[in-house]
């Protein structure tokens, strides 16, 4: 038969388990205890809150540009909630819902937002990287994580986020390449908010679906509504289970949408439509999951209210521990390298000298013409 089709041993499926007014698919519904139902809400307003505290913030100068994660609580909150403690999650930079759930305090973000280095700093025992602004880079290192987890041999796994633009990196198809050819306990989650700053999805790639991508590097895919939790949290414990139980990586696609600014120096009315925003927002994946907790009976008015005040007194709380966080101008030397080199430890000494008041007259303009 000189001309016959390729049989591919790879399915690429699309899942969503409510529908847009929260109304569930019974076969679908994943089992989730009610404490958890109540647990995930409450984080999912916690990063909705946080986003708003965040935002403001900047408008007031009290920490640095900002990207918003309005919208896409759930395409990362699902993904940490099947995580274990002892497994591992790279978030990019939209990941505050997941991040939270996975330990990291409020009072981090704000410190990471606001240039401090402790913010990007993991807390202990948590095995997280930090936000990663330069895009798709987490592709790279998130497999090179999973390849040292598989090589130990104890069942962990690692997810990786990125987002539709990033697809577009080298990074992205090295990295994917890497965890098909080894197989390894790799879980890519890509949030297709369908923006990259100005550029709209159907310009980022002529594949239909991003998930399809996954067959090309030989490994399943699932493309998700990434605005419905339930549907989040089922495709990753399916992912979850393959990757522990040697069964390779999965690419999953979660479908979202970027209700608010790249960040904060970006204004999207230059180059999106506000009626597509309109059509998005009944969509939001909070309400969705609220309509759920209260129609199963999970949540009722005066549980939501108690954790609105609880959320609103951690962030008045962050906050207020962020900016009394005292900044020690000399920490940053200590971040570059392991053993600082000359000049940083000449300009260390320099600085401490000024910061105590005895700055040593020096000719600074014939030391640095020779850096320069
Ligand atoms: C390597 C690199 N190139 C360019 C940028 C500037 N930049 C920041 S975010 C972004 C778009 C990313 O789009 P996407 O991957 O869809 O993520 P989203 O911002 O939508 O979450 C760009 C180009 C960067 N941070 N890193
Ligand atoms: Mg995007």
């Amino acid at each position: 038969m000189p001309r016959q089709p390729i049989p591919i041993p790879h399915r690429v499926e699309s899942l969503s388990v409510l529908d847009a007014n929260g109304n569930l698919d019974r076969e679908l519904e994943p089992e989730i205890s009610e404490d958890d139902l109540r647990r995930l809400y409450k984080y999912l307003v916690s990063a909705r809150m946080l986003d708003e505290r965040c935002f403001k913030m900047q408008r007031q100068g009290r920490i640095g540009t900002y990207a918003p994660t309005r919208g896409q609580e759930a395409a990362s909150l699902g993904i940490a909630y099947v995580l274990t403690p002892d497994d591992w999650m790279v978030p990019s930079f939209r990941e505050s819902a997941a991040m939270l759930w996975r330990g990291w305090s409020m009072e981090r973000m704000f410190l990471y937002w606001g240039g401090h280095e402790l913010g990007t700093t993991p807390p202990e025992g948590v095995n997280d990287t930090p936000i990663a602004v330069p895009v798709a880079s987490q592709c790279s290192y998130g497999p090179g994580i999973a390849w040292g987890l598989k090589l130990r041999r104890q069942g962990r796994i690692c997810a990786a986020f990125v987002g539709d633009g990033g697809t577009s990196e080298g990074d992205f198809h090295e990295g994917m390449n890497f965890a098909g050819v080894y197989q390894l306990p790799y879980i890519q989650v890509v949030q297709n908010n369908h923006w990259a700053i100005s550029l709209p999805r159907y310009k980022q790639t002529a594949s239909p679906t991003i998930a399809q991508k996954a067959i090309a590097y030989g490994f399943d895919a699932i493309q998700v509504d990434g605005n419905d939790l339930l549907a989040v949290i089922v495709a990753m414990r399916e992912a979850a289970e393959k990757a522990r139980t040697g069964g390779g990586p999965t690419l999953i696609e979660a479908v979202t949408y970027r209700l608010g600014v790249h960040t904060t120096a970006d204004d999207p009315k230059k180059y999106r439509d506000e009626k597509e925003v309109e059509e998005w927002l009944p969509r939001d994946p909070i309400p969705r999951f609220r309509k759920y907790l209260h129609t199963k009976g999970v949540l009722n008015d005066q549980q939501d209210q108690a954790i609105l005040d609880e959320i609103k007194a951690e962030l008045d709380a962050a906050t207020k521990s962020y900016e009394e966080y005292k900044v020690d101008p000399l920490g940053f030397f200590h971040h570059m390298y392991s053993e600082m080199t000359p000049e940083l430890i000449a300009q260390k000494a320099e600085l401490e000298a000024y910061l105590s008041g005895h700055e040593p007259a020096q000719d600074k303009t014939e030391r640095y013409s020779r850096v320069l």
